[in-house]
């Protein structure tokens, strides 16, 4: 059957007469009715775990704009959570981890088996979503790649080299290829059950693919992707996937030819004219607006949104960011950027 729902039926691989809209990280703190209930949450992972809330978070971003996709409002990083590592958001710092610092940490303070009960709340989250939202609405899963999630588990939170990521990779393949196999397992399971609870599309973030060159880009972001969504694809072979290697550069084009990948996520750095030559063909693309256009707004941001229209309104396209919407972004200006994208490029 044919999917009325616009974002499905793009990601599917139709070319829609106006491209389906939705924002990576469309909930979150730009939006007032999101501070006001985290204020009331308590911790961040409390409000990731409890589904009312998790529920009412990923909701309202589609009350105010009816942005074509609804994507579960959760976070990368609850896979080491459930895994057994230690996890806390530090208010003005970001995530924090009590980093794995040797391959026998991997079977010393991993337990995989406890993934789906520790995770259990957020198939609760999507399975609440789903009956809350309208029709022409598509809900998304997401999970972080193994890559970007390694990188957090071994640094112990966000970094600006990836000094002791790289370290590890680079000097102990083995090891750090048993982390990946582990991420690459528990991740197809926890997006597959995000399937059975209703995500209808899933998207893979690679948010750190680019601090890699390509021979370590292929082994470390490339291969696990391709293992990552074939699991996926074993068990929901008509689910589509969307990939983002942000940062990946000339390397898309191996991810567009080899992943398995449905569509790729283009990040901000992408021209939207190469990604249309060399990618469009192959694959089903989504991006790439600079979010710093949303929070400037006004006259730029919509000649800057329709030019990357009309580069890629030609085949399967879906409108988003090249990364995730800012602190500092004016609600507003999503309101103008939906309508403008809406409008088409006449
Ligand atoms: O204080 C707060 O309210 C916490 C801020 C916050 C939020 C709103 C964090 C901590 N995570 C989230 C939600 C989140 N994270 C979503 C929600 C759904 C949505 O609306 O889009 C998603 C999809 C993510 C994914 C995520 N988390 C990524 C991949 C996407 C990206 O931005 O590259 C990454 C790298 C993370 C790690 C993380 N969690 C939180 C922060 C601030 C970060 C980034 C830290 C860093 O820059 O290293």
């Amino acid at each position: 059957m044919i999917s009325e729902k616009p974002l499905l039926r793009a990601l599917n691989g139709e070319a829609t007469p106006v491209p389906p809209i939705w924002l990576m990280r469309q909930a979150g703190r730009y939006l007032p009715e999101y501070r006001e209930l985290r204020a009331q949450a308590g911790s961040f992972l409390d409000l990731c775990f409890t589904p009312e809330l998790a529920t009412e978070v990923t909701l309202q971003p589609i009350r105010r704009f009816g942005l074509d996709g609804a994507i579960l409002f959760s976070d990368i990083l609850v896979v080491p959570h459930a895994l057994g590592q230690e996890l806390w958001f530090e208010e003005g710092v970001g995530p924090r981890l009590k980093r794995l610092e040797s391959a026998e940490d991997i079977d010393r303070r991993l337990a995989p088996d406890g993934l789906h009960d520790r995770l259990a709340p957020v198939y609760e989250t999507l399975r609440r979503v789903k009956a809350a939202l309208p029709a022409e609405t598509t809900l998304l899963g997401f999970a972080g790649a193994p890559w970007t999630v390694a990188s957090y588990m071994l640094e112990g939170g966000s970094s600006r080299d990836f000094a002791l990521a790289k370290h590890w990779a680079y000097g102990d393949p083995d090891g750090f290829g048993r982390l990946v196999d582990l991420l690459v397992d528990a991740t197809a399971d926890y997006l597959n059950a995000q399937i059975a609870a209703g995500a209808e599309a899933v998207q893979i973030f690679d948010s750190w693919a680019g601090s890699l060159p390509s021979a370590q880009m292929r082994k470390w972001c490339l291969d696990p992707a391709k293992a990552l969504i074939a699991k996926v694809k074993a068990r929901n072979p008509d689910v589509p996937v969307i990939l983002f290697p942000r940062g990946a550069g000339p390397f898309y084009e191996a991810f567009a030819a080899e992943s398995g990948a449905d569509v790729l996520g283009l990040d901000t750095a992408l021209p939207p004219e190469w990604a249309r030559d060399r990618l469009q063909g192959r694959v089903g693309l989504q991006g790439n607006l600079d979010p710093l256009h949303l929070v400037v707004g006004g006259q730029s941001m919509r000649q800057a949104a329709r030019s990357i229209v009309q580069a890629l309104s030609g085949g399967p396209y879906v409108f988003n960011l090249g990364h995730g919407v800012v602190p500092q972004t004016p609600p507003e200006h999503v309101a103008e950027l939906v309508a403008c994208v809406r409008e088409g490029t006449s």
